[in-house]
């Protein structure tokens, strides 16, 4: 299998770093969806990140969709299977994919747009749904920490950290860490396991 994206994005990284923990092999090629455009679109027209071409040619896209496929494949699950513990997961996860997408937007809006065709009142409500996303996760996390350590690590660790590490990476000013302690914690203790440390989020590119 062959996972085509940057580092940088969280929808890449989540998906590298579940397939390295579920031990399943695969290539990786570092295709941006923006400098890489047309190289990307060779592979996959519609040109999203992540695209994972599988064994048998098929290019697969979104990262929920590809962990449920690799984690079929694996033959087993980095979610619980206690209705009440994967309910709890699938909250936590679902907070850390909006953060992301919210992320995306922001960057996208400041970096896409021309300044004169900016909508402040649109980046109002992104940021309020940001930080939203964040304040709920923290609260989640105050109540009860997610599992951090290489051998019981799940989705919705992995996904948090990751989501974290992204928002921290391309728009701190917009999400002060020093309100949000258990994240920041969370965080550290997820990019120091060795598998986040194998798959970083590459800082030398701007979201993919
Ligand atoms: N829901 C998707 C989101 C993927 C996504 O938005 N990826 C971004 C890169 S971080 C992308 O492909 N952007 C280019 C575009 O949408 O044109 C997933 O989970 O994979």
């Amino acid at each position: 299998m062959k996972l085509i994206g940057m580092l940088d994005s969280p929808y890449v990284r989540r998906v590298a770093i579940s397939m390295r923990l579920l031990g399943l092999p695969f290539e990786h090629a570092a295709i941006s969806v923006f400098r890489g455009f047309d190289a990307f679109r060779q592979i996959n027209p519609v040109v999203k990140a992540p695209t994972l071409i599988c064994d048998d040619g098929t290019r697969l896209m979104d990262s929920t969709l590809m962990l449920e496929y690799v984690q079929a494949l694996a033959g087993r699950s980095l979610q619980s299977s206690e209705p009440a513990e994967l309910l709890r997961e699938l909250r936590l996860t679902g907070l850390a994919l909006a953060a992301c997408e919210k992320t995306a937007q922001i960057v996208y809006e400041r970096g896409l747009r021309p300044a004169e065709k900016r909508h402040e009142p649109w980046i109002e409500r992104v940021t309020g749904q940001l930080l939203a996303a964040y304040g709920e996760l923290e609260k989640e996390l105050s109540y009860q920490p997610l599992d951090a350590s290489e051998g019981g690590i799940r989705q919705a660790g992995i996904t948090v950290g990751v989501a974290w590490t992204f928002t921290q990476f391309l728009l701190p000013e917009v999400v002060a860490a020093d309100g949000f302690p258990h994240l920041v914690a969370h965080a550290a203790a997820t990019e120091a396991l060795p598998v986040f440390r194998a798959i970083p989020c590459d800082d030398a590119v701007q979201l993919s």
